[in-house]
């Protein structure tokens, strides 16, 4: 089977709050800003993007057990989730698929409960403390290992 020309972009809980609630740390732009960003990088390389926010982490689950089916990589802020989360490394272990985990924060420049991913040894691409902007970056860099872009 020829590899889906298709993404999922997973975010974690609060991330909804994005660009409404504490501007200082997460800046203005809102989650429908980071699909969209997710979404044209991807549009560039001939992908598209299927995007899922959720308070719920089963419904995080589902969404990636379902991209299995027909998706070539996940793009994830997990969030909360990926300093206390081993069912959602445990979900994105078991899809095999390649994954780009992004914060938009410097989580090692905050609280040592934030140091700790337990996502970041299951992902390929890793991309932290570059604001929204940094979805762009780990959508590209993933897009680059899935397509064996020789720069990557
Ligand atoms: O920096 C990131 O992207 C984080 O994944 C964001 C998480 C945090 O728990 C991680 O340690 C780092 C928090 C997401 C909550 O997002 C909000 C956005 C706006 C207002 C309030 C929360």
């Amino acid at each position: 089977m020829s590899t889906p020309r298709r993404l999922l972009l997973v975010n974690g809980p609060n991330l909804n709050l994005l660009g409404i609630r504490e501007p200082d740390v997460y800046g203005r732009d809102t989650l429908a800003d980071v699909e969209r960003i997710v979404s044209e990088t991807a549009a560039r390389r001939g992908f598209e993007v299927r995007a899922v926010q959720s308070n719920h982490e089963g419904v995080l689950l589902d969404a990636i057990h379902a991209a299995h089916d027909d998706c070539a990589g996940i793009v994830i802020n997990p969030g909360g989730l990926s300093h206390t989360s081993v069912v959602l490394r445990d979900a994105l272990a078991g899809v095999a698929l390649p994954v780009a985990e992004v914060h938009i924060s410097d989580v090692q420049a905050r609280e040592p409960f934030r140091h700790r991913s337990y996502i970041a040894d299951v992902a390929v691409v890793h991309v932290t403390g570059e604001g929204v902007a940094g979805y762009a970056k780990a959508t590209a860099l993933l897009l680059d290992v899935i397509t064996g872009n020789a720069d990557a």
